[in-house]
């Protein structure tokens, strides 16, 4: 899988080169391309964004800047993700839908965001644009929503994982992601417990009750 971001602060995006990320790319799995926005900004101050029409606090970025790096980037089997407060809401499914596609670019708006003309040019011209949020709160611009996604997704394309027993697990659970509380050694810690049944050795009863106990965090975090 390719994928590219812009942004105009590239160096948010360090930590990909770091853990199961960096192994990803290093091993060819993935391939990051990060690209500086201001680096395309035509006017002499190297300005991406300007003031809304129709008055409005904030600005707004330029559709010029976006269209001279998102032109050569685009492909027919791309898929142009922009990160918006405003967008749909990211979750496993959706995740899970990315993992699948060869191309993901991440559009990093700051500011009060992008021109809608470059969502609605791409969109016209054929290609799949998805406006997307990861939560109910409002964050600086899209580079660590960019991250979010970028490491949920990835770690859904086989052979990234270490582990792939992991993901099976994963999806056998009801909602896909939701789990069961983990112990480790020590069997007592701080007076402490591991629970009876997790020492039994029997595998039927661990499994009702680890499916028991997931239903109770799920509930409890409603
Ligand atoms: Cl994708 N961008 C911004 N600026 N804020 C957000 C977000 C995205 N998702 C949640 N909050």
């Amino acid at each position: 899988m390719k994928i590219d971001a812009v942004t105009i602060f590239p160096d948010y995006f360090a930590p990909l080169q770091l853990s199961l990320l960096g192994k990803a790319a290093q091993s060819g799995l993935v391939e990051f391309g990060i690209h500086d926005l201001r680096a395309y900004a035509t006017n002499v101050h190297n300005q991406v964004d300007d003031t809304p029409y129709g008055g409005g606090a904030g600005m707004v970025m330029m559709p010029e800047v976006w269209g001279c790096v998102l032109d050569p980037l685009m492909k027919d089997e791309s898929d142009l993700i922009i990160l918006t407060p405003a967008g749909k809401r990211f979750d496993q499914p959706m995740a899970s839908k990315f993992s699948q596609s060869s191309h993901l670019i991440f559009a990093c708006g700051r500011y009060e965001g992008i021109d809608d003309r470059v969502r609605q040019h791409y969109l016209a011209k054929g290609h799949r644009v998805h406006e997307v949020s990861i939560g109910d709160y409002v964050l600086g611009g899209g580079e660590v929503a960019s991250l979010v996604m970028i490491e949920a997704i990835t770690r859904l394309i086989p052979g990234v994982l270490g582990n792939p027993e992991s993901l099976a697990e994963e999806s056998h659970n009801q909602e896909g992601y939701l789990e069961y509380p983990n112990f480790t050694k020590p069997q007592n810690w701080r007076d402490i417990s591991v629970p009876e049944i997790l020492l039994s050795g029997n595998h039927a009863e661990i499994a009702k009750w680890r499916a028991a106990q997931a239903i109770e965090r799920a509930k409890n975090n409603l």
